[in-house]
């Protein structure tokens, strides 16, 4: 594993500390030029020492190495142990806040009193700071700002936030037609992780381009703090908090560096073993022969697994939950994908809390390449969604009888469908006779959340028209807890009664665990935007992602199904309960 940049970290606190302290300034500038030499190196500084470079290498000095051993034989640097203490910890934590140095903390430190993160905000917020020298209007409210962002850059962002930003970053790079060769998301947000924490970009392109690349990653318009920008690689904060790192890489090392900074690093640890026992070494510069250091492979990241004799698991999958064992005995199963949906369960138009009209969101469905969508407007007891009663939905289905005549020529079906409210005891918001009307029904708790969910979850599927259960966990991007569930159960009877759960995108509620459940009880999972407006539709793309991180098959995705097959779905359940 790669360790320069644990180290150059740990060589930039040192730093900190002794310019906290008011140590030398000679010695100060050398730690954080090794910091920086560290970072910019693209060879494993362990190859490094192995190889006697290291003390060739300008600025990296004779003691500075011995650290570097140090740190690599136990873990540790006891320099920067005792430099430690020295310091309480809240204010080291406090000198990675953008516009708040070392210095600063020194004064507080000195001539306030401040001992700690809280009395620090006190200092500024009671204008104690301001009355230090050299801390103007201007100093201080960049101060305030940078804790702020700080606090918020310590949060992670949910999957959709981190999809947005990625993909406009990506049409921004790729703007440097000519100068990069490939760009690509990759770590967490590659897997469809359903939180994410920074948001990592790898380019490919001929050395000699890769400065004017980094110049143009940290110009984007977003940015507010460049926190590092190198050769190989810059980082910066965006105006919202979040933070995009970018790497960049020769295109003979594009796959191995993709397969690296995909990760996960559980993924990895694994994969670098198996190289090992095959007498191969994997870094992110490629695929090499462990005894002579020969370059063998690493362009493509299909290659990187085949020259360890597996089979390449989708990013999705790569957290070490049983993907790598199947790849090497080359059984890895096919998941769903985009291509496989044909159509969405759950979407909502202006007749209750959409925005989007009934011919603007089929419109948009229809354009995302399906057979079908489900119209799923709210019942009437969510008022606050505007939910319609038996009267409107009646209405709403001449419309849609009007539309479908539009779009019968083109293949295309609106099913009529609602979202119909399961109430506190378990019953539903609308009667059966009107639920047999419907095409297909999904049904969901909105209120009420105290009370017994698990029994009212299993009611609702216990009604024949009932055929998809929505956000059954009620959580939301982990940001929400959901309400006590026993969702095993809520699994079994799902199975028993034919009925679907859904993966919610809007809220990623059903996780890659419950989703596997399913997979191994044969329920069927259906993947739905829960759009609010056409351009949600879109999240699609992100529901396959998240379903593929519980490994669902498209063989139990309903939305694989064509409009014969949910028909048929529907139909099952009818006959099973007894209802037709
Ligand atoms: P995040 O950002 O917390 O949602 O999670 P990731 O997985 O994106 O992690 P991140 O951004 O720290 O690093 C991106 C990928 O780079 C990570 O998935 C694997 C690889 N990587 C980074 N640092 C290390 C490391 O120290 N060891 C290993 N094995 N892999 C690393
Ligand atoms: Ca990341
Ligand atoms: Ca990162
Ligand atoms: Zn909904």
């Amino acid at each position: 594993m790669n360790r320069n940049k644990e180290i150059a970290r740990i060589f930039e606190k040192m730093a900190d500390i002794l310019e906290f302290l008011g140590d030398n300034p000679y010695r100060i500038a050398t730690y954080r030029r090794v910091a920086n030499v560290l970072s910019e190196l693209n060879v494993d500084v362990e190859e490094l020492l192995k190889s006697g470079k290291i003390y060739h290498i300008p600025g990296i000095g004779q003691s500075s190495v011995e650290k570097i051993i140090e740190y690599l034989r136990t873990g540790k640097i006891s320099k920067y142990e005792e430099l430690k203490n020295k310091v309480p910890e809240d204010l080291l934590e406090l000198m990675e806040v953008p516009n708040i140095g070392p210095k600063t903390l020194k004064l507080a430190y000195e001539k306030l009193g401040v001992r700690s993160k809280d009395d620090f905000i006190r200092a500024v917020r009671s204008g104690m700071l301001a009355t230090l020298p050299g801390f103007g209007e201007k100093k201080l409210q960049n101060i305030m700002r940078g804790i702020e962002l700080w606090e918020k850059s310590k949060e992670r962002m949910t999957l959709i936030e981190a999809f947005e930003i990625g993909q406009e970053y990506l049409n921004y790079l790729k703007e440097l037609k000519g100068i990069i060769e490939k760009v690509e998301l990759a770590g967490s947000l590659r897997r469809r992780k359903e939180t994410v924490g920074d948001i990592d970009i790898l380019v490919s392109a001929p050395r000699q381009n890769w400065s004017k690349i980094h110049e143009h990653f940290v110009s984007f318009h977003g940015v507010k703090e460049v926190l590092l920008k190198g050769e190989t690689k810059s980082s910066v904060i965006l105006e919202n908090a979040r933070q995009v790192d970018l790497r960049t890489v020769e295109p003979h090392q594009w796959g191995s560096a993709l397969q690296y900074f995909t990760g996960s690093k559980e993924h990895n640890i694994r994969i670098r073993d198996i190289a090992k026992s095959k007498g191969l070494k994997i870094s992110e510069y490629g695929v090499f022969k462990a005894d002579t250091d020969q370059w063998i492979g690493g362009s493509s990241e299909e290659e990187v697994y085949e020259l360890i004799g597996m089979q390449m698991p989708p990013p999705e999958i790569r957290e070490n939950t049983g993907e790598i064992e199947l790849a090497l005995e080359g059984r890895l199963p096919r998941l769903v994908s985009f291509q496989d949906i044909k159509g969405d369960f759950h979407i909502h138009t202006n007749w209750s809390d959409g925005i989007g009209s009934l011919e603007e969101m089929v419109n948009m469905a229809y354009q995302m390449g399906y057979e079908y969508v489900v119209i799923g407007d709210h019942s009437q007891s969510a008022r606050v969604a505007n939910g319609l009663d038996v009267e409107r939905y009646k209405k709403q289905w001449k419309e849609i009888d009007r539309l479908q005549k539009e779009y019968s020529s083109k293949g295309f079906y609106i099913l009529k469908g609602c979202e119909v409210d399961i109430l506190p005891d378990g019953s539903l918001d609308l009667p059966d006779s009107v639920l047999a009307e419907f095409d297909f029904v999904v049904a969901s708790i909105h209120t009420r959340f105290s009370q017994d969910n698990t029994y009212r979850i299993l009611k609702a599927m216990e009604n024949p028209y009932v055929n998809l259960i929505g956000h059954p966990t009620g959580k939301s991007y982990g940001s929400r807890q959901g309400y006590i569930l026993d969702m095993e159960k809520v699994i079994e009877v799902a199975k028993e009664t034919g009925t679907a759960l859904e993966l919610n995108t809007f809220r990623a509620d059903l996780s890659p665990e419950y989703v596997r459940m399913c997979m191994a009880k044969g329920v069927f999972i259906a993947i739905v935007t829960d759009a609010h407006a056409p351009a949600h539709l879109q999240y699609m793309h992100l529901g396959v992602g998240l379903a593929r991180r519980g490994w669902a098959v498209p063989e139990l995705v309903l939305n694989t199904r064509d409009v014969k097959g949910v028909r048929e779905f529907v139909l099952r359940k009818r006959k099973l309960l007894a209802a037709v």
